[in-house]
């Protein structure tokens, strides 16, 4: 057996340029906002920047050098996505613009086309808006019914709950893959048994659990799955829409143009072949070719010491934060079901203020309602703080981040008196 080497983050550090900066004058950028966006190791940016020094030209269309070498290194990408996952074959790899167009393209090229009124989807109260609004839009074009799987108080998804919110005609199940406020990661294999007794699809969203560990398309045996290439290392604009092939098959496309179609005539038009029928247009070439850079960092780092390094990471912050007693923590306390993500709330701070008090510190989080609005009612919250870690963060910048919690709450505390 080859022996790893072991996981030496301050050797990850070094393959992220950005690391190198400071925000302020003797503050080093402490970057705790990976879970809207991660940053990009050199060889990412060196394969973007290598496609359009020597490669640059339209992929699928000319008959020339450079047509087929940027064709070559798009597909190349499809394929290393495809292991990536463990789809069957990069045909189940549809290159999209994230999750959120992922989610979309499920809601209008299947349900609007295949459910009738009165068919339903379910989702969860944890999801992001991208995985509750586009099935709002379908309920109020097309009249499906939408129900909601609840979670417990300390943020596990209810599975009684799926169960007992599903109607015979629940023709779809959604569910996130890790929970971007709650840091939960789901049973979706459970999810997925329960859709397919039932005769229905489960789709899942990817977007905070393809860059955090490793996922077997095949394990999950989910019919979608959608994730975003820019919370995985990869550039933004381009994501993934994994399904499985029959049903690539049978749906009709999503958008209409050039590339989707294998003949056009005044009176109708023939489809392309998977994947291609779902890529309406030039594609995001240089987005494809940067996330398959991405998904072999990320192979060559290791999927599962990614995720133990963030399993150890939020373990650690939970075990320092939580008898401080300034904090309100949300979400699973066991490391075990909880990605790299740390929410809470400040006793007597905005999470906006905490926000920028901690930015002139250097450290970088996200406030807000964390595009979960849904979820922050449920908790009877308007808006939360989160810090959520990726590959290169470190204790020593948790303890940082710690100590500035304790020096703001005991700043305001002074101002009001207390
Ligand atoms: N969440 C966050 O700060 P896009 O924007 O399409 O790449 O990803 C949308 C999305 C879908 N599902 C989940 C669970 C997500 O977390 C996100 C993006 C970011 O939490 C930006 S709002």
């Amino acid at each position: 057996m080859v022996k790893r080497r072991p996981f030496d983050v301050d050797r990850i550090r070094k393959d992220f340029p950005i690391l190198r900066r400071n925000v302020a004058p003797g503050k080093p950028l402490i970057y705790l906002d990976n879970a809207a966006t991660n940053q990009k190791p050199r060889c990412v940016i060196d394969a973007i920047d290598e496609y359009y020094s020597e490669h640059n030209a339209n992929v699928h269309r000319g008959i020339h050098m450079l047509s087929e070498e940027s064709t070559e290194r798009y597909e190349s990408a499809r394929e290393r996505i495809a292991r990536f996952i463990n789809a069957d074959s990069p045909e189940e790899i549809v290159f999209v613009r994230g999750t959120t167009e992922a989610i979309n393209l499920v809601a209008y090229a299947h349900v609007l086309r295949t459910f009738k009124k009165g068919d339903g989807v379910l989702t969860t109260i944890m999801e992001h808006h991208s995985n509750i609004v586009p099935w709002q839009i379908m309920r109020d074009i097309k009249g499906i019914s939408l129900g909601f799987a609840d979670i417990t108080d300390d943020g596990y998804l209810k599975m009684e709950d799926v169960k007992r919110k599903a109607t015979k005609r629940t023709k779809l199940f959604t569910v996130t893959l890790a929970s971007n406020v709650l840091g939960t990661i789901n049973d979706v294999r459970a999810v997925a048994d329960i859709a397919h007794d039932s005769g229905a699809l489960c789709l899942v969203d990817g977007a905070q659990g393809v860059p955090h560990m490793p996922v077997d398309v095949k394990r999950l045996d989910c019919d979608f799955l959608g994730f975003s290439g820019h919370k995985m290392c990869g550039p933004t604009g381009i994501g993934v829409l994994y399904a499985k092939k029959e049903l690539l098959e049978r749906m009709e496309p999503f958008m209409g143009g050039g590339e989707m179609i294998r003949e056009v005539h005044v009176s109708g038009a023939k489809w392309n072949r998977l994947p291609y029928k779902f890529e309406a247009g030039t594609p995001d070439i240089e987005g494809a070719i940067g996330l398959g850079a991405a998904c072999e960092y990320l192979s060559n780092v290791g999927m599962d010491r990614v995720r133990d390094h963030e399993k150890e990471l939020v373990g650690y912050t939970l075990k320092e934060a939580k008898d401080l007693g300034i904090l309100d923590i949300y979400g699973p306390m066991d490391p075990v079901h909880r990605g790299g993500v740390f929410t809470f709330n400040l006793h007597g701070v905005n999470s906006h203020d905490l926000a920028s008090l901690l930015d002139a510190e250097g450290i970088a989080i996200r406030s807000g309602h964390l595009c979960a609005q849904p979820l922050m009612e449920r908790l009877g919250q308007t808006s939360m703080a989160r810090a959520s870690f990726y590959i290169y963060n470190k204790k020593s910048e948790i303890d940082l981040m710690i100590g500035a919690l304790k020096k703001i709450h005991a700043l305001f505390a002074k101002a009001r008196g207390r």
